[in-house]
C-alpha cells in the first residue's frame, strides 16, 4: 500500500467495483479540492520554473492582469483601497512594491482556487461517470489550460507575443493536462483502496483501514507536490536572477551598469540640485527633494514590468493626419526642442500623506513640435495616445500646443526610462495626476472627438488635474536646537499644487493658529516644495496639522476625502509627544 502513488492503478478502467460493493465509499468529493490544489501548487512551482528559465507564460500573472482589465471599475477600485489599506494600516512598507507582491500573490491564490474548484469539479465527475477516470481528467485538464490559454491570450504580455509562441501553448497544455490526470488518478488510486477481502462485510475496521491509507496517500501526494513546489521555486527563484527577467524590469541594470559598481537607479540620490544653495535647509526626515529613479513610485495595471521592443520601436501617428507618418527614438532626440525639467508626478490614488508621489528630471522632446510635423489636419482635436499594455488616453491639441512644458519623454534623471517607468518613451502633461500619462507609448492617433480613457472608463475624473497637498514628513525630536534661550524642534515636508507653485504653507499646533513656514525655492513651478518650520518647543502631547496656499492664491481642500474619483483632500496631520 505504500507505493501506491507511484504504482499503476490496479485495475480496469471503467472498473466500477469499488462503488458498487457494500461498505465501500469513493473518496468524498471534498477531497478533490484539496487534491486538486495540492496538484496545482506543484503545476505553479513548474510555470514558475518555465517563466524563469525560458519566459513562458506565468499564468497566475495573467490571471490577475486580466481580471485587472475586465472587473468593473468600482471592483478594481474596492479591490485598490482595501490592498493600499491593509500596506498602511500593517506598515508592510513602500505603497506600491508591496502592493505589487500582493497582486501577484492573489495572482498565485487565485490559480490555486482554480485548480480546488476544478479537483472538486472532477471528484464529482468521477462519482457520477465511475469510469474512464484518466480520460475524464485529461479532458478537463486541457479545457482548463484552453480557458487559461485564453485568459493569457488577452494579456499584453500573451505567448502570442513570446519568441517561441507554439512552445508556450504546449507547455500551458501539457502542464493542465498532467495536472487533470494526476487529480483522476489519486481518485482511481483512493477508490482502489478497499481492501478486496474486508469489502463484503461491513467491518468498520476495514472501513478504518480504507480511512488510514488514504490518508497516507494524501500526506504523500502533499509530500510529492510540496516537493515539486520547494525544488521548482527555488530552482526559479535562483535561476533567474540574472536572466532576461531581472533586465526586462531595469534594462539599465544590464545596459548602464556603472563601471564604479554603483546602481544607475540611484545615482540621483547624489545629484547636486539648481536650488543647493538655498537658505531653507531642509529638517532632518524631510523627504529627499530629488527622488531617484529606482525609488520612484511604480503604478501601472500590470503585475509585470512591460516590455517593448527597442530595436524595432517608432512612433506612428495616424488617423487625421496629412499622411501617416512615423519617428524613430534617433529623430525623437534630435530633431526637436530638448525640454528638460524637473516635475512632480503624483497618482491620483495617492492618499493625503502617500507615497505615490515623486520628483524627477524629464527630458524629452517638445511634443508641439512633433505633432505639427505630423501635420494635422484641421479637424483634428484631440490625440489618442496608446500603450503597450493596452493602456490609452486623449490629449487635447490645444493643450499640447499651448504649453510647452509637455513633452514625449525618453530620458528621466538622464538615463533612458527603465520598463518600470515606460520605455522607451511616456508623455509629460503638466498638472495631470498620473492616470492621464501614458507610459510605454505605441501610437497616437489624431482624432476629431474626445473620448474617455483607460480610468476614465472605470468612473475615474476626466480631467484628473492634480490638487494641492501638503505633508509633515518629520518632527525632528531628535535634532531641537536652542536660539536666544528658545528651544525648537525643526518640523518639515513637502507641499505641491500640480503647476501652480506654492506661495504659503502653514502649520497649526493643537488646533491653535496658522502660522507661516518657511519654503525652500522649489525645483521648478510644477515641483513639490519641500518646507520647514521650528516649532518653539513646549513639552507634552501636541498635534501638528499642515495646509498650503497655492501661487494663485488659493488655499488647499481642507475638508477630508477619498481618492476615488478626483483625487484626496484634506489636511495631514502629525501627533507626537515632546
Ligand atoms: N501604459 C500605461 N501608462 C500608465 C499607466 C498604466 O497602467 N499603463 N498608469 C498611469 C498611472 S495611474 C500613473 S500614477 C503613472 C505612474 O507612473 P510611474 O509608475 O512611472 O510612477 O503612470 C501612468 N501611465
Ligand atoms: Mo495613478
Amino acid at each position: 500500500m505504500q507505493k501506491r502513488l507511484f504504482n499503476n492503478y490496479n485495475y480496469q478502467q471503467g472498473d466500477t467495483m469499488q462503488d458498487t460493493k457494500k461498505n465501500v465509499q469513493p473518496p468524498h468529493v471534498l477531497v478533490g479540492i484539496l487534491v486538486g490544489g495540492l496538484a496545482m501548487m506543484a503545476v505553479t512551482a513548474l510555470l514558475f520554473l518555465g517563466w524563469r528559465l525560458l519566459n513562458l507564460p506565468f499564468l497566475p500573472l495573467d490571471i490577475f492582469d486580466w481580471l485587472a482589465r475586465v472587473l468593473p471599475g468600482d471592483v478594481i477600485r474596492l479591490g485598490t483601497a482595501s490592498i493600499v489599506g491593509f500596506i498602511t494600516t500593517f506598515n508592510l512598507g513602500q505603497t506600491d512594491q508591496v502592493a505589487k507582491v500582493i497582486e501577484q500573490w492573489m495572482g498565485v491564490g487565485m490559480l490555486l482556487g482554480l485548480g480546488a474548484v476544478a479537483g472538486l469539479v472532477l471528484f464529482v465527475l468521477h462519482r457520477l461517470l465511475k469510469s474512464r477516470y484518466l480520460l475524464t481528467g485529461a479532458v478537463v485538464g486541457l479545457l482548463l489550460g484552453g480557458a487559461l490559454l485564453l485568459v493569457n491570450l488577452a494579456i499584453p504580455q500573451s505567448v502570442m507575443n513570446s519568441p517561441a509562441p507554439i512552445l508556450g501553448i504546449l507547455w500551458v497544455l501539457g502542464l493542465m493536462l498532467g495536472w487533470g490526470v494526476l487529480v483522476s488518478w489519486s481518485y482511481s488510486d483512493m477508490a482502489a483502496m478497499a481492501p478486496a477481502a474486508a469489502a463484503n462485510d461491513a467491518d468498520t475496521n476495514s472501513k478504518a483501514v480504507t480511512a488510514v491509507n488514504r490518508r497516507q496517500f494524501l500526506v504523500r501526494l502533499g509530500g510529492a507536490t510540496a516537493t515539486i513546489t520547494v525544488v521548482g521555486g527555488a530552482l526559479g527563484a535562483w535561476l533567474g536572477v540574472n536572466t532576461d527577467d531581472a533586465a526586462a524590469i531595469d534594462p539599465l541594470k544590464n545596459t548602464n551598469q556603472n563601471t564604479d559598481g554603483t546602481d544607475p537607479l540611484m545615482v540621483g540620490a547624489a545629484r547636486v540640485l539648481p536650488n543647493a544653495n538655498d537658505a531653507v535647509i531642509p529638517a532632518n526626515g524631510t523627504r529627499p527633494e530629488f527622488t531617484p529613479v529606482g525609488d520612484h513610485y511604480r503604478i501601472d495595471i500590470n503585475t509585470r514590468a512591460q516590455r517593448v521592443d527597442l530595436a524595432t520601436w517608432t512612433l506612428p501617428f495616424s488617423g487625421l493626419v496629412e499622411a501617416p507618418i512615423e519617428f524613430t527614438m534617433e529623430q525623437l532626440r534630435t530633431e526637436f526642442t530638448t525640454v528638460e525639467q524637473f516635475v512632480t508626478l503624483a497618482c491620483i490614488s495617492n492618499n493625503v500623506g502617500g507615497q505615490l508621489i515623486g520628483t524627477q528630471l524629464w527630458t524629452g522632446a517638445r511634443f508641439s513640435e512633433v505633432l505639427a510635423r505630423a501635420k494635422p489636419s484641421p479637424e483634428a482635436k484631440y490625440i489618442h495616445i496608446r500603450a503597450v499594455d493596452g493602456f490609452d488616453e486623449y490629449v487635447s491639441i490645444d493643450e499640447i500646443n499651448n504649453d510647452p512644458r509637455c513633452t514625449l519623454t525618453y530620458d528621466w534623471d538622464n538615463l533612458p526610462l527603465t520598463a518600470v517607468h515606460g520605455a522607451p518613451l511616456r508623455v509629460y502633461l503638466p498638472n495631470r495626476f498620473g492616470m492621464k500619462q501614458p507610459k510605454w507609448i505605441t501610437s497616437m492617433e489624431v482624432v476629431a472627438e474626445w473620448a474617455e480613457g483607460y480610468w476614465v472608463r472605470r468612473g475615474w475624473d476626466a480631467d484628473a488635474y492634480m490638487l494641492s497637498t501638503s505633508v509633515i514628513d518629520t518632527i525632528a525630536v531628535d535634532d531641537t536646537f536652542v536660539r536666544d534661550g528658545v528651544t525648537y524642534v525643526p518640523i518639515g515636508g513637502i507641499a505641491h499644487a500640480g503647476d501652480r507653485g506654492i506661495s504659503k504653507v502653514q502649520i497649526s499646533v493643537d488646533d491653535g493658529d496658522w502660522v507661516d513656514a518657511q519654503i525652500r525655492t522649489p525645483l521648478s513651478q510644477t515641483t513639490w516644495a519641500i518646507w520647514r518650520y521650528d516649532y518653539p518647543f513646549t513639552s507634552g502631547n501636541h498635534t501638528f496639522a499642515v495646509r498650503c496656499i497655492n501661487g494663485d492664491g488659493e488655499a488647499q481642500i481642507e475638508t477630508a476625502r477619498g481618492v476615488a474619483p478626483s483625487g484626496a483632500t484634506g489636511i495631514h496631520r502629525e501627533r507626537t509627544t515632546l
